[in-house]
């Protein structure tokens, strides 16, 4: 108790009086890391099958953050990764036929290929599989079980695969059936290792009422507080002592620490030094893993607790979530190889309010290719070219870096649908503009036509320095046209 420094990765954890950072937040924060780092974390997938636009919208939304807050001067470090060990996966390599070490390997690549082709810049790339983040969970639960937060007891009940999670009956439809997945819960009966959650409800109850971890939308905030307020939380299984895919328990290596807890403890081994998290965006299936198991795991060993959890929504298919286990998967590189990467980073965040559900359709997202991109902003660029060209306007292209207000504060209040309305609102205003004004027929008043015509080229600068952190590249096309004065489509029309 009441050690002065936090401790070490590599020597026994202990624990401290005050909210300190996990061991290697603190030993690489000195070195590098100033104190404002915008730290972002994103769900780690389950390497079950390969990732589907669900899993892309959660890490672009990460990454339109990291982008918009690095444009804003901010240090930022953003960390996603991969969920390797447990059941589901072992028995999603089983199904394969393969070697389970070998499959999670593969699956791995393929994510980050993914994440690579839909331009996702994350800083690291954690896999709970990395013998140092398995070094680590060992040593986080070995120090709970010598502070007397972890003892031995029998678990009889119920477990859904699917979701790696103990379930009441009450949570359960009819039949014992996951009301998730749609499948039957195993029946468990073991003897394992439990923390003891329990005697944190209170703890946790106070630090989502009074804010010290933000906990978002505000209906997800009422629906934990509720979940905390109406019955008494149950200790935690910690430990499954049938399941060989996992990292073993230390004291006992008879069992393998629960999957949850090995996953939970990647936001700690992949910082690199950055803690507390400023935000971590997770899905609404598993934000009470967040909102619950997570604080309590950190506030047992007097850690600092993430600022903010952001619960998002689900993409959906015809009202239907897009799940491997429903199997109505779309796989991004699909949609980016017939209509390039920002087309599908756009229509993700363009439709639907971010936090709240979002039915994808193939109809809806071409009409919004070629209504929103080939027509609004792809005509635009090229019209605004041509014209600067054709009538000989002199022009050199600057570096925006003027804020817009309104969009900012979109972004930041993670109102991305909305923040792209107003940049189209920009786009619509200059092809009216075009429309209402006629360059071509102001030829005998080049005054005039020069002063159009640079203001929407200014305004074409302020577009491609709006859009960059929903779409990249074409931010980098508009500025490349401005520069080079050579217009090119950037949204070519599809013959379906
Ligand atoms: O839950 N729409 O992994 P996961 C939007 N390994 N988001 C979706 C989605 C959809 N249709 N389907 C999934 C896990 N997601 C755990 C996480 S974190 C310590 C461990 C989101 O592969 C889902 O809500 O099932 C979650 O946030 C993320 O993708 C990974 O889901």
């Amino acid at each position: 108790m009441n050690s002065p420094t936090p401790p070490q990765l590599n020597t026994p954890l202990q624990k401290v009086s005050e909210s300190p950072k996990p061991a290697d937040a603190q030993k690489v924060k000195k070195k590098s890391a100033p104190a404002e780092t915008f730290y972002i974390t994103t769900a780690i997938d389950y390497v079950t099958d390969l990732p589907h636009i669900g899993h892309a919208y959660e890490k672009t939304a990460a990454d339109i953050l990291t982008r918009y807050w690095r444009r804003r001067g901010r240090n930022v470090f953003f960390l996603t990764g991969t969920d390797e060990h447990g059941l589901k996966v072992a028995q999603a390599a089983q199904k394969k036929g393969q070697e389970v070490r070998e499959f999670v390997e593969n699956i791995a690549l393929k994510y980050k290929a993914t994440w690579s082709a839909i331009e996702i810049k994350y800083d690291n790339f954690i896999r709970t599989t990395d013998p140092e983040h398995e070094k680590y969970v060992q040593q986080f639960v070995q120090k709970l079980y010598d502070m007397g937060e972890i003892y031995k007891d029998r678990y009889q009940g119920l477990y859904c695969v699917g979701c790696e999670e103990y379930k009441t009956v009450s949570e359960l439809l009819p039949g014992n059936t996951c009301s998730v997945h749609k499948t039957l819960c195993q029946a468990v009966f073991e003897d394992v290792y439990f923390f003891r959650l329990s005697k944190y409800q209170e703890k946790i109850l106070d630090i989502i009422q009074s804010g010290k971890m933000l906990v978002e939308p505000v209906e997800r905030r009422n629906e934990i507080i509720s979940f905390l307020t109406k019955q008494p939380l149950q200790d935690l299984a910690m430990s499954r002592s049938k399941v060989s895919w996992g990292i073993l328990v230390p004291w006992d290596t008879s069992q393998t620490i629960y999957v949850w807890i090995d996953a939970l403890l990647n936001y700690i081994t992949g910082s690199r030094g950055n803690w507390p998290p400023s935000l971590q965006l997770i899905g609404k299936d598993i934000f009470r893993f967040h909102c619950i198991i997570w604080p309590a795991l950190l506030m047992a060993m007097g850690y600092e607790l993430p600022r903010k959890i952001l619960i998002h929504g689900f993409l959906t298919i015809n009202g239907e979530r897009i799940s491997k286990t429903t199997g109505n998967t779309i796989d991004p590189l699909q949609i980016v190889k017939m209509y390039g990467v920002d087309p599908l980073r756009y229509f993700l965040f363009r439709e639907v309010p971010f936090g709240q559900d979002g039915d994808f359709s193939v109809d809806r997202f071409e009409k919004r290719y070629k209504s929103d991109l080939a027509n609004d902003l792809g005509n635009l660029v090229q019209r605004v070219l041509t014209m600067a060209v054709k009538y000989n306007i002199k022009w050199e292209y600057k570096t925006i870096t003027k804020p817009f207000h309104q969009i900012d504060q979109a972004i930041e209040d993670l109102k991305f649908d909305k923040a792209l309305e107003l940049i189209w609102d920009m786009i619509t205003e200059s092809n009216q503009k075009i429309d209402l004004e006629k360059p071509w027929q102001l030829e005998n008043n080049p005054k005039k036509l020069t002063e159009i015509i640079s203001q929407l080229l200014q305004t074409l600068s302020q577009i491609a320095f709006q859009i960059d952190p929903f779409m990249p590249e074409t931010s980098w096309a508009i500025i490349e046209q401005l520069k080079s004065r050579k217009a090119y489509v950037i949204f070519p029309r599809k013959n379906k």
